[in-house]
């Protein structure tokens, strides 16, 4: 028999039985929203001060963040990054295509663009071969391409916080991968908010205690529309075997995911598991090309991996606002 719903009786649209609750279509969006305000506050991500940009792909997590943050009255503004990666079906030009498809729906938000091929000559496939970095994958190079960019306009568009998408199952598969190998490092900083500071921008994962369904689900009920292929070059990742492993473990067990990550960060904070760890205190200069903080004085490693007579271009790089005008 179809369930229904807790609050309406309406035929339910998810049951999520980690919570023992099932909900409608209505009632489950009200409680994604409600839910995320609860965790930008609890974990002070951000105020209604605060200039967000979301990071947004064309999947499901961060449209749907950024849906639920519009929703929620912030001031969120959007980032697409073109990545020139076209995996026999256009995989960049469909993302992008979503993301305009959402602002256009949206004329009181602005999407930024910035084209990497465009504005560097190479897409993200090439300089991963030309740079000879990543044994095949482009993935390292795409990192710190996304990474820089990412942090460079956000200050230069003057947001002070950065939104990602990440789900649970991403943050749990995080975990996982940092606890199998004892990275101390990456787990002491593994958190839903990474503070500001030396030039970087405010890191926050407001959606990081939903899984990966309910930011899927909510995506369907809201008639967003996303872009339902990963990366090509996602294919055979090791989060993605991690996220298959914990799959199982969450069939035998439901709940066993969102348990693995909340004792995590009960441990954390109320135990002081990390009370201890202290960050090893490396000194940060300005990048000689760009002006972003980087460890090693000279050249930042994104700009050390740009050919020479292109290093000039990453101090002018713009995005496109794609905005909406409101007609009437
Ligand atoms: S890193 Fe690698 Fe992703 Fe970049 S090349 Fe695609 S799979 S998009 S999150
Ligand atoms: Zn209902
Ligand atoms: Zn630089």
């Amino acid at each position: 028999m179809p369930r229904k719903c807790r609050k309406c009786s309406q035929p339910a649209v998810i049951n999520m039985r980690q919570h023992k609750l099932a909900l409608c279509a209505d009632h489950f969006s009200e409680w994604i929203v409600a839910q995320t305000e609860r965790f930008i506050k609890k974990y002070r991500m951000f105020t209604r001060e605060d200039r967000i940009l979301v990071a947004v792909s064309g999947g499901k997590d961060s449209l749907a963040l950024w849906d639920v943050l519009l929703q929620l009255g912030y001031e969120a503004d959007g980032l697409y990054l073109g990545l020139g990666i076209d995996g026999g079906f256009g995989y960049s030009d469909e993302s992008q295509a979503m993301c305009e498809a959402f602002a256009a729906q949206h004329p009181e938000t602005t999407l930024h663009i910035l084209d990497i091929p465009g504005a560097y000559g190479e897409s993200i496939p090439q300089m991963a071969t030309r740079t000879r970095r990543g044994r095949g994958k482009p993935c390292s190079v795409c990192g710190l391409v996304k990474r820089h960019e990412m942090n460079r306009l956000a200050h230069d568009l003057g947001y002070n916080v950065l939104a990602t998408g990440h789900n649970l199952d991403d943050e749990v598969a995080v975990l996982f991968q940092n606890t199998l190998n004892w990275q101390v490092g990456y787990l002491a900083r593994q958190y839903p908010v990474l503070p500001e500071g030396d030039g970087f921008a405010r890191k926050v994962k407001p959606f990081c205690r939903f899984y990966e369904r309910e930011t899927a689900t909510y995506a369907i009920v809201r008639d967003i529309e996303y872009i339902y292929d990963e990366c090509p070059f996602s294919e055979g990742a090791t989060t993605i075997y991690y996220k298959e492993l914990l799959n199982k473990l969450e069939a035998d067990k439901p709940g066993a995911k969102l348990h693995f990550y909340l004792n995590f960060l009960r441990a954390r904070d109320k135990e002081g598991l990390f009370a201890d760890w202290k960050e090893e205190k490396v000194e940060l200069h300005p990048c000689e090309n760009c002006g972003q903080p980087t460890t090693a004085p000279g050249l930042c490693t994104f700009c050390r991996m740009l050919p020479e007579e292109v290093r000039p271009r990453v101090r002018t790089a713009q995005p496109i606002a794609f905005k909406m005008i409101a007609r009437g």
